[in-house]
């Protein structure tokens, strides 16, 4: 209706506008009425009130009425919805990984980003997966959202329309920092889309992208502010005290503190923080040369 971002956008833009029509004309209808008929039988004019007791006539019509009303509703509604749930046989596959508190996107050649890239006038299938909690993955200028569900294989599609940037949420409460899950979706070119695929040359140092595909950063910050965790910001060589079983101990953070850290989170829990926030299966996700990528990129954190 105003935009044209995505394929979805005026089917339930279209049924948006017929609900919220029929809303605002009941609305100053009703009120109307009720003011006319305030005035019209008010007690001075009318002393007796009139009793009305079985009117069939006025049942069928309220009955009636709003029967057909809700069933246009309904059927504007399902013509919009019914279209995002038929999946186009070609189209282009990533993967939308949500985990707290981040989005990641992978693609078909094994490419991983944070943001979501896209060919303009493309359908695109997004297969969801959950690496925890529920989440849901909500793009509002394509109208779209869907629930991303933790062992459950959803997905959804779309076909972005017009070139730009829009923004994607995260829209099912999923814990501390559930309101800063936010990425973006750009809708670009295809050519630059290719050659956006094809470079592999990220600017990113291999040890953040471990940390930003784990979603490390979504708790440890890089600039020093304090989030869930310590910031990784000057973490590097440190003097710290540390809880081990119960006794407190002061630990210079290495490499061996750092790999303990990621491999058995809760055998020293840094003092100041919360225990058991760490999931404890990272020895399946991050292998030991990632970890010394992590090293590696948090020495250059001064
Ligand atoms: C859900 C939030 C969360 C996530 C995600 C998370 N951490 Fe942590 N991390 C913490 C908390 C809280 C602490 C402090 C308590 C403790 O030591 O268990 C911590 C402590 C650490 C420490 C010790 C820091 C210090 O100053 O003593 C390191 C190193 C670390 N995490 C690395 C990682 C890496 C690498 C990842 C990603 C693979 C990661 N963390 C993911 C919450 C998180
Ligand atoms: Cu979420």
């Amino acid at each position: 209706m105003f935009t044209n971002a995505s394929n979805f956008v005026d089917g339930v833009d279209l049924s948006f506008a017929i609900i919220l029509g029929a809303s605002v004309f009941f609305l100053v209808a009703i009120t109307a009425i009720m003011i006319w008929f305030v005035i019209k039988y008010n007690r001075k004019k009318h002393p007796k009130p009139g009793i009305v007791k079985e009117n069939h006539k006025l049942e069928i019509i309220w009955t009636v009425i709003p029967t057909i009303l809700v069933l246009v509703m309904f059927y504007y509604g399902w013509m919009g919805y019914k279209p995002m749930r038929e999946f186009p046989k070609d189209s282009i596959h990533i993967k939308a990984i949500a985990q707290m508190w981040s989005w990641n996107f992978e693609y078909e050649n094994g490419k991983v980003s944070d943001t979501l890239v896209v060919p303009i006038d493309k359908a695109v299938t997004l297969d969801l997966i959950s690496r925890d909690v529920l989440h849901s993955l909500y793009i509002p200028a394509f109208r779209i959202k869907e629930d991303v569900i933790p062992g459950i294989d959803n997905k959804m599609w779309f076909i972005g329309q017009e070139l730009g940037d829009y923004n994607i949420l995260c829209a099912e409460y999923c814990g501390d920092r559930h309101s800063y899950m936010m990425s973006k979706v750009y809708v670009v070119q295809e050519t630059e889309y290719s050659t956006w695929l094809n470079d592999k040359s990220s600017n990113d140092h291999p040890g953040l992208q471990v940390l930003k595909k784990n979603a490390c950063t979504s708790c440890h910050s890089l600039d020093g502010s304090k989030i869930i965790g310590p910031s990784f910001k000057g973490v590097w060589g440190i003097t710290e005290t540390v809880i081990t079983e119960g006794v407190e101990r002061q630990i210079t953070v290495d490499k061996e503190y750092i790999r303990s850290s990621i491999y058995d989170p809760n055998a020293d829990v840094t003092k100041g923080y919360n225990p058991g926030l760490m999931i404890t299966t990272y020895k399946d996700l991050i292998t030991e040369d990632e970890v010394k990528d992590i090293i590696e990129y948090l020495k250059t954190l001064k």
